[in-house]
C-alpha cells in the first residue's frame, strides 16, 4: 500500500469562484479531488461539474497526443504524429506566413478554459512567443468587457465590493445574475444576510433556480435595465432619499444626472421593460430606506447593446444612496481589477517589433472572412472553443473552413473547434501543471501545485511555447522563462495588497488573502477617476465617443419592432447548470443530466405555435438555427425564450445557441450580444 499525498491546487475555470482544492494522490495516481474545507469562500464544497473533474480527466475522448488533420476541415478526421513532427511544421508553417504576410497575419486567440495568472487567460501562455513575432493583439472581449468599460467609465474600476461582504447587506439585488448555477458559494454569504432580516429580490426575465429563491422578482425584457434603474433612482430622488453628503463630496456632474433621472418615471420604464410601475415604485421605495443595500449585477446583464451603459447606471445607483461608504453596500461585478499582480511583465507586449492591430475575440467570423489587412493566415486557438462558444456560428464555420488558414489548437478534448485544427496539440489540466489563481468573485490568490505527470504526452501552454520558440530559433531570453519565474514576475508588482505574499507563502499555504484593508471599503474616500470622485458625467465616455452622461441605450434586436414581427421571441442563453461553457459538455453523466438542448417558452408563446413540453422544435432566424427539446413553463415571462450554452454542436444536429446570435458589439469593449437575439421556435416536424 503507497502512502497518500494531499496537494492542494485550485480550479482554473472562468468561474467567480476560484474555488481551492485538495488532490489525493496515491501510487502517482490521483485518486480524489475535493473542494479545501479551509479555503473561507469554497469552505470544502466544489460544484457539480467539477466534482467531476478527475473522471474528466480519463476520460477516454481526451486528446493525448500531438495529431495531424487527415479529413476535411471540419471533418475531424486525425493521424498521431510526434512532437518533433508537430513542432517542426508549426515552426515551418509560421515561418511562411511571418515572411509572405508579415506577423499580423498570425491570430493567437486565447479563450477562457483557464483563468490562471500562467496557464490561463491572466497569463495568456505563448503570448511573449507572439509578440516576438509581431502577431496581432487579441480582445478577450467575449464575456465582461462591456460591464467593465461601464463600470470604469463611472467608477474608474470594475472592481467592486467584496462580495463576502454581502452578508452584512440589509437588501440583496441580484440582477441578471443566478450564482445557483454560475458560482453558488456567494450564497452563503446571501442567505447568513437573510438570516439577519436582508430582503433578496431578483431581477431576470427568468425565473431561474435562483430567482425562484428570492424574496421577489422582477423580470424584464432582456436589455432593457438601464431603463428600470434610472426609474429606480426617480424614486429615490422622489422620496428625497439620496444622500447628499456623498454626492457633493464624492461624486460628479449629480446636477445633470438628476435632469436625466427625471425623464425616467417609473410609468416609462414600466412601458419599456414590461415590469408594472408599481413594482418599480416599490423597490425604488425599499431601496431608498434600506441601508445598506447591495447589488451583484454579473456578467449575463450586459450581453446586449447597452450592456456597458447598464453597468455605468447601475454603479451611480450606490452613489446617490450613499451605498458605497457602507459596509455590506455597493455593486458587485467581479473583484478582478483587485488582484494586482504584474500581468504586464508577463504578457511582455514591449517584445512587439511595432504596433499591431487587435483582434476581437467575439468577432471571429469576421476576422478571418472580412480582414485583408492583412488577411489572418494562421489562428492559433488556445483554451478556447470558438465554435461552441461565439457569435455567429455559421460564419465562424465558414471562417475556419478556409483552407489556406493554417489552424493550431492546444486542446484537452476533441471539440467542435478541434475538428478543423490542421494540426491539434494535447494540453494538460489544471491538477497536472503549475499556475497561480484567484477567482472574480473574491479576495484570494492560490497557487496550484501539479498532483500528477501530465497524462499521454500533454504539456502545458507554457512549455509548449518554450518548445515552439526552440525549434523556431527565438533568442529572446524570456521565452525560455520558467512557471516559477512568471509566478515571480506576477507578484513583483510592489503593490501593498501583495505585501508579505510570496511564491513561497502562496506555495506552502495554498491560498492567501489580499492584503487589503478591513473592512475593505474601496470607494468610501476615493474613486479611482482623473476627479477622484464617481463620475456621472464622464470625460472618459465623452472622448470615446459616447454619452457624457449615463442614458438609456435600448436593446438592438430585442427593442426592434420590425424584427419583432419576423421573430417574436426574444432569446436568451444563460449559465448551463451542468457545464462550464462548453467545457463538460462531452462529459457523458452531465449531458444525460443536462436533459439536452432545451427552450423554455411561457404557456401562451407555446400554445400560439402549438408546442407542448417534450415536443422537439428548431430556434431559427435568418442566421441559422438549432434543435431542441420544449419545455412549457410560467418561469419564462412572455416573449421571452430560455435556452443555456455550453451544448457541444456535433451532439445536437451540428448546431447551438450561437446559431442564431449575431457578431455584433455591445456598446463598450466589444463584448458580444448572446442576450439580445430575435428568434422564431418551430415545431419539428
Ligand atoms: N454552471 C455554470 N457556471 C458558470 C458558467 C457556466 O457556463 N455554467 N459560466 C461562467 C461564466 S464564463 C460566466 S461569465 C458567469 C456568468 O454568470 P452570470 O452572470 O450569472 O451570467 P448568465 O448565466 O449569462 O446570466 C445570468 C442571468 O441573467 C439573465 N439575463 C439575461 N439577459 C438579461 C438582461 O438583459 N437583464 C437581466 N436582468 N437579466 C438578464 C439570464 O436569464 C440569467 O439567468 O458564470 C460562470 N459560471
Ligand atoms: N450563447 C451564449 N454563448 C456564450 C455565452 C452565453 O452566455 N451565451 N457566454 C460566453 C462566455 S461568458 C464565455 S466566457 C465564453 C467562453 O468561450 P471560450 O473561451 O471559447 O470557452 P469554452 O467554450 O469553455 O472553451 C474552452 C476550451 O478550453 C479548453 N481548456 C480548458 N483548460 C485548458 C488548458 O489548460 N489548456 C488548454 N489548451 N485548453 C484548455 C477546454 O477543453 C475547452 O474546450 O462563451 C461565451 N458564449
Ligand atoms: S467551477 Fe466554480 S464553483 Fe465549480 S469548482 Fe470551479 S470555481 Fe468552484
Ligand atoms: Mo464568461
Amino acid at each position: 500500500m503507497g502512502t497518500e499525498l494531499k496537494v492542494l491546487g485550485a480550479c482554473p475555470l472562468d468561474c467567480p469562484d476560484g474555488c481551492s482544492w485538495v488532490v489525493t494522490v496515491k501510487d502517482g495516481k490521483a485518486v480524489r479531488l475535493r473542494g479545501n474545507p479551509d479555503h473561507p469562500y469554497t469552505r470544502g464544497a466544489l460544484c457539480t461539474k467539477v466534482n467531476r473533474w478527475l473522471e474528466h480527466a480519463e476520460a477516454p475522448d481526451r486528446i493525448l497526443h500531438p495529431m495531424r488533420r487527415v479529413g476535411a476541415k471540419g471533418e475531424g478526421r486525425f493521424e498521431r504524429i510526434s512532437w518533433d513532427e508537430a513542432l517542426d511544421e508549426i515552426a515551418a508553417r509560421l515561418g511562411r506566413v511571418v515572411e509572405e504576410h508579415g506577423g499580423e497575419a498570425i491570430w493567437p486567440y486565447w479563450g477562457t478554459g483557464t483563468l490562471g495568472f500562467i496557464q490561463g487567460l491572466g497569463g495568456t501562455p505563448g503570448r511573449r512567443f507572439f509578440n516576438t513575432l509581431g502577431a496581432s493583439g487579441h480582445a478577450p472581449n467575449i464575456c465582461s468587457w462591456a460591464g467593465s468599460e461601464g463600470l470604469k467609465q463611472a467608477m474608474g474600476s470594475s472592481a467592486g465590493m467584496d462580495p463576502e461582504d454581502l452578508a452584512h447587506a440589509k437588501l440583496i439585488i441580484l440582477w441578471g445574475s443566478n450564482p445557483l448555477t454560475s458560482g453558488h458559494h456567494v450564497w452563503k454569504f446571501i442567505q447568513e444576510a437573510r438570516r439577519s432580516g436582508a430582503r433578496l429580490v431578483a431581477i431576470d426575465p427568468v425565473r431561474t433556480r435562483t430567482a425562484q429563491q428570492a424574496d421577489e422578482h422582477l423580470a424584464p425584457l432582456p436589455g432593457t435595465d438601464g431603463a428600470l434603474a434610472l426609474a429606480l433612482l426617480n424614486v429615490i430622488v422622489g422620496l428625497g432619499a439620496q444622500d447628499e453628503d456623498f454626492l457633493a463630496q464624492h461624486t460628479l456632474g449629480w446636477e445633470e444626472f438628476r435632469d436625466r433621472i427625471a425623464e425616467f418615471p417609473p410609468d416609462r420604464a414600466a412601458e419599456i421593460t414590461g415590469i408594472p410601475a408599481e413594482s418599480i415604485v416599490a423597490l425604488g421605495e425599499r431601496v431608498a430606506r434600506t441601508r445598506p443595500t447591495a447589488i451583484r449585477a454579473t456578467m449575463g446583464l450586459q450581453r446586449n447593446a447597452g450592456g456597458g451603459m447598464t453597468l455605468r447606471t447601475i454603479a451611480g445607483i450606490a452613489a446617490v444612496t450613499g451605498d458605497w461608504a457602507l459596509r455590506g453596500g455597493g455593486v458587485s461585478y467581479s473583484t478582478s481589477g483587485h488582484v494586482k499582480l504584474d500581468q504586464a511583465a508577463v504578457f511582455r507586449d514591449d517584445l512587439r517589433p511595432g504596433p499591431v492591430r487587435t483582434l476581437s475575440m467575439s468577432r471571429l467570423g469576421e476576422g478571418l472572412l472580412e480582414r485583408d489587412d492583412p488577411p489572418v493566415k494562421a489562428l492559433f486557438v488556445i483554451a478556447a472553443n470558438p465554435v461552441g462558444s461565439t457569435p455567429h456560428q455559421n460564419k465562424v464555420r465558414e471562417g475556419l473552413a478556409r483552407e489556406d488558414l493554417f489552424t493550431v489548437v492546444l486542446e484537452q478534448f476533441p471539440t467542435d473547434t478541434v475538428d478543423y485544427a490542421d494540426i491539434v496539440l494535447p494540453a494538460t489540466m489544471q491538477h497536472e501543471h503549475k499556475d497561480m489563481n484567484s477567482g472574480y468573485g473574491h479576495l484570494y490568490l492560490a497557487w496550484n501545485e501539479p498532483a500528477v505527470e501530465p497524462a499521454g504526452e500533454c504539456l502545458s501552454g507554457t512549455e509548449t511555447f518554450r518548445r515552439l520558440a526552440h525549434r523556431m530559433g527565438l533568442a529572446e531570453p524570456s521565452l525560455y522563462d520558467s512557471d516559477e519565474q512568471i509566478a515571480e514576475q506576477l507578484l513583483s508588482s510592489g503593490h501593498p495588497w501583495l505585501d508579505g505574499i510570496t511564491l513561497d507563502r502562496l506555495r506552502k499555504e495554498g491560498f492567501v488573502r489580499l492584503n487589503v484593508p478591513e473592512p475593505f471599503l474601496p470607494y468610501a474616500e476615493e474613486f479611482p477617476t482623473p476627479s477622484g470622485r464617481l463620475e456621472f458625467r464622464s470625460q472618459r465616455a465623452a472622448g470615446g465617443g459616447h454619452p457624457a452622461l449615463p442614458d438609456y441605450i435600448a436593446p438592438f434586436e430585442v427593442a426592434d419592432p420590425e424584427r419583432a414581427r419576423r421573430y417574436p421571441l426574444a432569446l436568451v442563453s444563460g449559465a448551463s447548470h451542468t457545464f462550464l461553457n462548453t467545457i463538460f459538455g462531452n462529459n457523458a453523466e452531465l449531458r444525460r443530466r443536462s436533459g439536452g438542448p432545451a427552450v423554455q417558452l411561457h404557456p401562451d408563446d407555446a400554445a400560439a405555435r402549438g408546442l407542448t413540453t417534450g415536443d422537439r422544435a428548431r430556434i431559427v432566424n435568418e442566421r441559422g438555427s438549432f434543435e431542441v427539446t420544449v419545455e412549457v413553463t410560467d418561469r419564462l415571462r412572455p416573449g421571452v425564450a430560455g435556452t443555456t450554452k455550453g451544448h457541444w454542436a456535433k451532439f445536437g444536429g451540428g448546431s447551438n445557441a450561437n446559431a442564431v446570435v449575431d457578431e455584433r458589439d455591445t456598446d463598450l469593449g466589444g463584448g458580444p450580444v448572446f442576450h439580445d437575439t430575435r428568434v422564431e421556435v418551430e415545431p419539428l416536424a
